[in-house]
């Protein structure tokens, strides 16, 4: 006799019931036990969230590059340190990495001849750039220097934030404003990074930066940033702003 179709259609819904629950059974046997988060994992998830995308931790070191032949990808936003021979930019990229051997610091302005790149963490690209205007070296040397600055930024198509660091203690130079100048007619979107501010009182960094307002010609979305890389301050003044604004920059 045929099977009614009914009983038949109840037998098939109960084959498939039962499957499933010895599938479930031996998908949650041998799935280890998820462990319920503590405080220290979800505050450590929060702070990654909120504060930083960009784990300064591991920054690390990449390439160095004496030519614009070989320049790493542009897959990557490229974030390009600028500013004169000796104002702090390899001292910055420590103080960023929260470590002293990163980058090579020197008390000899223009030893740094070529451009060099940090991997941060993954999520960025930083170029230390040789520093612009100093008179020691020779004049081949400098002439080379400037010219790899200048070839930079006509090659590199991606950069997507300079930092134009400049000694709070001293007058803008006219490396300095004609490097200003170059980023507000390319367009080019930048912070402006006073260093060395760990060398002034807080009056007198304010007296400074009033000054630095009145003869750069800075544009409107420019965010400034007052900062001390000192390993001798250990607060390491205005970092962590600079921090969170570049992991903002990067990330959004
Ligand atoms: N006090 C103080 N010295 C700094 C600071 N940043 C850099 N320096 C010193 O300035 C000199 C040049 O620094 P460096 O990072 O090599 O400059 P770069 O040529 O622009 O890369 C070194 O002697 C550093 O120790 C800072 O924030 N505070
Ligand atoms: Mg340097």
């Amino acid at each position: 006799m045929p099977e009614d179709p009914f009983c038949f259609a109840i037998k098939v819904v109960h084959v498939k019931i039962l499957r499933r629950i010895i599938v479930g059974f031996r998908l949650n046997f041998f799935s280890k036990p998820t462990k319920k988060p503590t405080k220290t994992d979800k505050l450590n998830t929060l702070n990654r969230v909120i504060y930083m995308a960009i784990n300064y931790g591991k920054i690390k070191y990449l390439k160095t590059c004496a030519s614009t032949k070989d320049l790493p990808g542009e897959d990557l936003p490229e974030i390009v340190l600028a500013g004169r021979s000796n104002v702090g930019k390899s001292s910055l990229v420590n103080a960023l990495g929260s470590n002293k051997k990163l980058a090579r610091v020197s008390q000899t302005p223009g030893k740094t001849q070529q451009i060099i790149y940090f991997d941060m963490d993954g999520q960025a690209i930083l170029a230390d750039l040789p520093g612009y205007g100093f008179s020691k070296a020779s004049k081949d040397k400098s002439r080379g220097f400037s010219e790899l600055c200048d070839n930079y930024f006509r090659v590199r198509k991606g950069i997507d934030l300079v930092l134009l660091l400049i000694d709070i203690r001293h007058e803008p130079s006219n490396d300095d404003i004609g490097m200003l100048n170059f980023l507000n007619s390319a367009g080019l979107p930048y912070f402006l990074v006073f260093t060395k501010c760990d060398k002034l009182s807080a009056q007198q960094v304010r007296k400074q930066l009033q000054m630095m307002s009145n003869c750069l010609d800075f544009a409107e979305d420019a965010r400034i940033f007052a900062v001390s890389s000192s390993e001798t301050n250990p607060q390491k003044s205005g970092i962590n702003d600079l921090k969170q604004a570049l992991s903002d920059e990067v990330c959004k």
